[in-house]
């Protein structure tokens, strides 16, 4: 089966957690590349003894952080002609936090609504029938973040920072043309920029927090509160700031 769906996964220092056996065999019509952040660990080697024809390796020489390093993935994956009949392109965290099985749940899931969908996000949302396992904290944490984020830049979206997220491939410019202001929340920049297209949350069905974390909430929390402001004053008219 052709290769419908190509995945930008970024990784820094993900040696001791990356489960390269299941990026090396995806499920049928996925592709993966792995964009190694300026890995001190071992990832980057780790990654290239697994390349295939379904997984790519992409080495920067520095750290970027997560969101240029998706943005480099994408610039490349067009480039190189990896995105040539792909109809999905989306980013996933190295970590598998959202297995890859969501994939194709997320393109069921769009089908079901009427009309087209150019962006698919997944969403943790505890309801029966779906395993969200994650922490009270940090929970707790990313809801505050979410009401903050949709109050400051009027965005309706329950879950924004869902390392899990597929668009149409015709939007890779919209989306990741241009560098983005932040380097913790791009994923609110990505909502920003595409706010004339149809963007659709699918509530995972199965989701687990991973130990070992590079997030260190206490480190970005003040930084991720000025980005906010960074990103109201860049994305927003002077009349919708004072909304
Ligand atoms: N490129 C890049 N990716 C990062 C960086 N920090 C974290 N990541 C990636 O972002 C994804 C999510 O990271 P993780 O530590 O699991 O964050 P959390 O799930 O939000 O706690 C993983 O794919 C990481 O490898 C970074 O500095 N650069
Ligand atoms: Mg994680």
């Amino acid at each position: 089966m052709p290769a419908k769906v190509c995945l930008i996964v970024p990784c820094f220092n993900e040696a001791g957690r990356l489960d390269i056996e299941r990026f090396g065999a995806p499920p049928a019509g996925i592709t993966c590349l792995l964009v190694d952040d300026g890995s001190r660990d071992g990832t980057l080697e780790l990654a290239r003894r697994h390349a295939s024809s379904t997984l790519g390796v992409l080495p920067l020489p520095q750290n970027v952080g997560k969101g240029e390093a998706v943005r480099q993935g994408m610039l490349h994956a067009r480039a190189s002609g990896l995105l040539d009949g792909v109809q999905w392109v989306g980013y996933w965290d190295a970590d598998l936090a959202t297995p890859l099985s969501e994939v194709e749940h997320f393109l069921a899931y769009a089908t079901l609504e009427s009309g087209r969908v150019d962006g698919i996000l997944g969403s943790r949302i505890y309801k029966l029938g779906s395993r969200i396992v994650r922490s009270y904290r940090r929970h707790l944490l990313g809801r505050c973040f979410t009401t903050l984020a949709a109050t400051l830049l009027g965005l309706q979206c329950y879950d924004s920072q869902c390392g899990a997220k597929l668009f149409r491939t015709d939007l890779v410019e919209a989306a990741f043309g241009e560098p983005f202001v932040s380097r913790w929340i791009f994923d609110i920049e990505i909502l920003l920029r595409l706010r004339q297209y149809r963007l659709i949350e699918c509530p995972l069905r199965e989701w687990a927090d991973v130990s070992r974390s590079k997030l260190s909430i206490v480190k970005v929390a003040a930084p991720t509160m000025v980005d906010l402001l960074r990103i109201r004053r860049r994305y927003l008219t002077t009349r919708d700031q004072g909304a």
